[in-house]
């Protein structure tokens, strides 16, 4: 196939990654705006390259022409979460959104390939808006925990260097390796309360900061010089102090004195 013609095949693809990642990174903003705890860590896409894609094709005997009917993972969305359990939260958000309809799942988490791969995969199909028109097409999302993607990506690059060969020693010690990896989710899994919980902590710390950063800001255009030095210092000595409940108590005075100075200008 010609290379002009590739492009034209890959771009709507190119298309739906880009909105599918944007979508996804927007709830996650969604959840930390909201102060709540987003399943989601990190989500990341990509476009199959050709070379990848002819690949997949010989091995499984697809024909150049019906590409994009028989394969799947053209576009290719990975989510990594921090714990197991966040897997069937995010499973559960993509499941009831209106925009993606799931065509297949396979469940590698609970049932590991025999390579000692885990992730969960979802086929859905999503539809994006091209220049003659709709065009519905499939991606593949892989949901896993950042310790199954740390497995996934070394395995990945040596079976890229072995080809299908990798010597015995190796494989034993990837299938040792992924043992291991089962034990550090379900480690990290007993004490996902308590990180949880001090994750929420610390970005509610930093939104209050951060507000209070603006509110001091927006002071400096109103207040007068000898007030506003007070109010800043007032805040290192509060930050020094790393007391949250009272970080909060300083933001809501300060909300009182803007009040105070939109009255005055009135
Ligand atoms: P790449 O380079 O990541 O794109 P099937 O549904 O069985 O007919 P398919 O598409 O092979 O066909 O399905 P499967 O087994 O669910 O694999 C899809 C993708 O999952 C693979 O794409 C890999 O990204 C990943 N994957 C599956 N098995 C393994 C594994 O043992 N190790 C690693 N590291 N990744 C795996 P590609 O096209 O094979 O590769």
């Amino acid at each position: 196939m010609e290379i002009q013609l590739w492009r034209e095949i890959l771009e709507p693809y190119a298309m739906a990654v880009d909105e599918l990642v944007m979508k996804f990174q927007h709830l996650m903003v969604e959840y930390k705006t909201n102060g709540i705890y987003s399943p989601i860590e990190r989500v990341d896409g990509r476009v199959k390259r050709i070379s990848s894609i002819l690949d997949k094709a010989q091995k499984k005997q697809i024909p150049i022409e019906d590409i994009e009917g028989q394969l799947e993972d053209i576009a290719g969305i990975r989510i990594i979460c921090q714990f197991v359990e966040d897997i069937d939260k995010v499973v559960e958000l993509i499941r009831n959104r209106e925009d993606m309809e799931v065509k297949k799942e396979k469940d590698y988490v609970n049932h590991a390939k025999a390579s000692g791969y885990r992730s969960y995969h979802m086929i859905i199909y999503y539809t994006i808006q091209t220049r003659k028109g709709p065009k519905r097409l499939k991606a593949e999302i892989q949901i896993r925990t950042m310790a199954m993607n740390f497995w996934a990506t070394i395995e990945h690059s040596l079976q890229y260097k072995y080809k299908g060969n990798m010597p015995d020693h190796l494989y034993e010690k990837l299938l040792k390796a992924a043992e291991a990896i089962i034990v550090l989710d379900h480690e990290m899994s007993l004490v996902r309360e308590e990180i949880m919980d001090a994750q929420n902590f610390s970005s509610h710390k930093s939104r209050v900061i951060s507000d209070i950063l603006n509110d001091i800001q927006n002071l400096y255009k109103v207040g007068n010089k000898q007030e506003m030095i007070k109010i800043q210092d007032e805040f290192y000595r509060l930050y020094q102090q790393d007391d949250l409940e009272q970080l909060i108590r300083f933001h809501k005075q300060l909300d009182i004195i803007a009040e105070g100075y939109r009255a005055q200008s009135l």
